[in-house]
């Protein structure tokens, strides 16, 4: 047994509270390398009777037979196996008796014992691991409302044009152009968002998420000047009011982006900063080196020539900025002026316009402290306002400790592009098994009461959009969708991928929506549409709990499940292009199962057979 291979964590993703009453637990192993795990636990005050104590550090645990741990998921060189404990007493030192055909050992915090040596049959309560208290208040909790939501991204600027008087002065006409760029304006604003809410209620989605809306040059709206101010391009304040107020009468809640790792050039505090350098009241609101600021070219507009200015210049700058970009200076969110006012602008869009979410921009680049200061004011003034950090990498620090409810799920996407995508001729998606291991790395990341409320996206305004990774391939795309509709988390869908609108990366995948029904691909919208009315239907669809059931890389098909009480959702996928047979599982053979996507009771035998990338969701009670 390669014990170098076993991990376990007190009080981290290994060992956390889940409910007041549930503490879960897990543990990693080398791949197939253990076949059996129990949890020893008991609590750390109640102990066995005196006289059966052979010494005042002894423990006869409690539960000494110990419960046996499932194995969970597996991951390209891990297993991992999960159990959940209720103690009695909300406190728990445990330890893990790991077994094999050739060994049996004791895995605790501080020692492992080989148990065959070590003949007697008792534990050192020292050397368990601790769960101390269940403390409610240190209990992740995310608002009622999130693990509901299915989410639309809204890039406002491309979206709907409602009021031409607010077109940009050099505005193009709507959908001219596919070769857009971050400089191009085509006059989308709110008016339009308004104008379009029904259409976007009549899908089914319960929350939209805006990309910046205030008042910036860009088109993109990340280059912020005015904080408390809706962009003029976009309309006003009391236009934005009106939206949310339409919104919410439709059952749809609106999440904003918070862009608070930076500023844009032309915002008042760091003008400041770059008429009076040192001087500037501002000046410690940045992380400005010596006193001079500008040491690059500048354009007419008194801003940084980007087309003159070498990569040199943008590494060597005099002050910090997001990604090397000169018109997005950092904040220095740990001074106390630009705390009140970052989160005096937060407050400012709940309490005034009642929104219901902020989504935080590059949130790994800003500090835990700034976030923890944030949490507890946007949750004084609401405390259901969903906070969902963008973190393109693993998570979990920003997901406890009072911060985040959820962040955008790009360790999902990943795999889910790489499985999904259509082959070329130098690249060919990944197979089953590759494909559930990489989805097993997140499933084991995040604990099951943080899954349910990730932020699950296929594409949005910062890559190539899912029907462009799939090749243009719709099918492809059903099956990502599905896929994103039925893992543990929230859906994500970005604007106009629901009618098939391409893209390659920013700014490619940011063309104007199309609004002439004719130009949408019906499939893919009823698609869309039938998923999120399945999702609302079957709670399995939003369960923690997926289960893989069968798969095979040569033919390329693959069937989960997700469970609960009760009822099971099966969903089996033919990731291939051509027609398969697939066996289906003895658990399913002579069940009442039901085809809950084309809506017909199913009489299976032992196989089915699915058109190429054909899929089935059955309902098995
Ligand atoms: C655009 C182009 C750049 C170009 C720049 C020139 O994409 O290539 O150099 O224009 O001005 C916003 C705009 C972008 C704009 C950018 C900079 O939307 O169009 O860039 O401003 O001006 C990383 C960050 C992540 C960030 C992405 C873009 O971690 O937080 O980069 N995403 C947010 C927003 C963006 C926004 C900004 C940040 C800036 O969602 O829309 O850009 O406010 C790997 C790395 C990630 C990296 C990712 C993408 O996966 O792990 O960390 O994300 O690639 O690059």
């Amino acid at each position: 047994m390669n014990l170098a291979a076993i991990y376990h964590e007190a009080k981290s993703k290994y060992a956390y509270a889940y409910d007041r009453e549930t503490v879960h637990v897990r543990i990693r192993t080398g791949r197939g390398e253990v076949d059996d795990i129990k949890l020893i636990y008991g609590d750390p005050f109640h102990f066995a009777p005196k006289e059966e104590q052979e010494s005042d550090y002894e423990w006869q645990a409690e539960e000494a037979q110990g419960i046996s741990m499932i194995k969970e998921y597996a991951t390209g060189i891990h297993d991992y196996w999960f159990c959940e404990i209720k103690p009695k007493w909300k406190r728990a030192k445990y330890a893990f008796l790991i077994k094999n055909q050739y060994t049996q050992v004791i895995f605790g915090s501080r020692e492992i014992i080989d148990v065959d040596k070590d003949s007697d049959n008792t534990y050192e309560l020292s050397n368990f691991f601790n769960f101390p208290y269940v403390n409610h208040e240190d209990i992740y909790e995310a608002p009622e409302w999130v693990a509901d939501t299915i989410w639309y991204q809204i890039f406002p600027e491309r979206f709907a044009n409602g009021d031409r008087s607010l077109n940009h002065e050099h505005v193009l006409e709507w959908g001219s152009r596919d070769d857009v760029t971050n400089d191009m304006f085509f006059g989308g604003d709110l008016q339009g968002v308004i104008n379009k809410l029904d259409y976007i209620k009549d899908l089914g989605f319960t929350g939209i998420y805006f990309t910046p809306i205030f008042q910036s040059p860009s088109s993109h709206k990340y280059d912020i000047e005015d904080y408390y101010a809706i962009d003029s391009h976009f309309g006003t304040n009391d236009m934005f009011k009106e939206l949310v107020q339409e919104a919410h009468k439709r059952g749809i809640r609106i999440m904003l982006d918070a862009v608070f790792n930076h500023c844009g050039w032309q915002h008042p505090y760091w003008q400041d900063v770059i008429k009076h350098g040192r001087a500037s009241k501002y000046y410690d609101c940045f992380f400005i080196e010596g006193d001079g600021v500008v040491n690059f070219p500048l354009n007419d507009n008194n801003a940084p020539d980007l087309t003159n200015m070498t990569y040199d210049d943008m590494i060597n700058l005099k002050y910090a900025t997001f990604a090397f970009t000169p018109l997005m200076p950092k904040w220095n969110t740990d001074n106390e002026q630009v705390k009140a006012y970052l989160i005096g602008a937060a407050k400012y869009w709940i309490e005034e316009y009642d929104i219901d979410g902020w989504r935080l921009d590059v949130s790994n680049e800003v500090s835990h402290e700034f976030w923890r200061a944030f949490r507890k004011e946007v949750k004084s003034v609401k405390k259901d306002i969903v906070i969902i950090g963008e973190n393109w990498d693993e998570a979990f620090p920003w997901l406890h400790s009072g911060q985040f409810d959820s962040t955008m799920n790009y360790d999902l996407l990943m795999p889910i592009w790489s499985f999904f995508k259509e082959n070329t001729s130098d690249d060919t998606h990944t197979t089953p098994s590759i494909f559930i291991e990489g989805v097993n790395r997140v499933l084991t990341t995040y604990p099951k009461n943080i899954l349910r409320n990730m932020f699950n996206l296929v594409d949005c305004h910062d890559t190539k959009r899912i029907m462009t990774v799939c090749g243009g391939n719709e099918k492809r795309a059903m099956l990502a969708f599905l896929f994103q509709f039925t893992f543990p988390g929230t859906p994500s869908i970005y604007y106009g991928s629901e009618i098939g609108l391409d893209g390659e990366n920013d700014p490619l995948n940011r063309k104007c929506m199309i609004w002439d029904k004719n130009q949408h691909n019906m499939r893919l919208s009823n698609h869309i549409k039938t998923l999120i009315k399945l999702r609302k239907t079957y709670e399995a669809f939003m369960s923690a709990e997926l289960r893989w059931v069968d798969y095979n890389d040569e033919h390329e098909y693959l069937m989960y499940k997700k469970v609960t009480t009760g009822q099971d959702i099966y969903i089996i996928m033919n990731n291939s292009n051509t027609k398969q047979w697939v066996p289906l599982p003895k658990e399913l053979i002579n069940r009442n199962v039901r085809d809950i996507y084309h809506e017909r009771e199913m009489n299976l035998s032992h196989d089915v057979l699915l058109e190429g990338n054909g899929f089935l969701i059955l309902c098995a009670s």
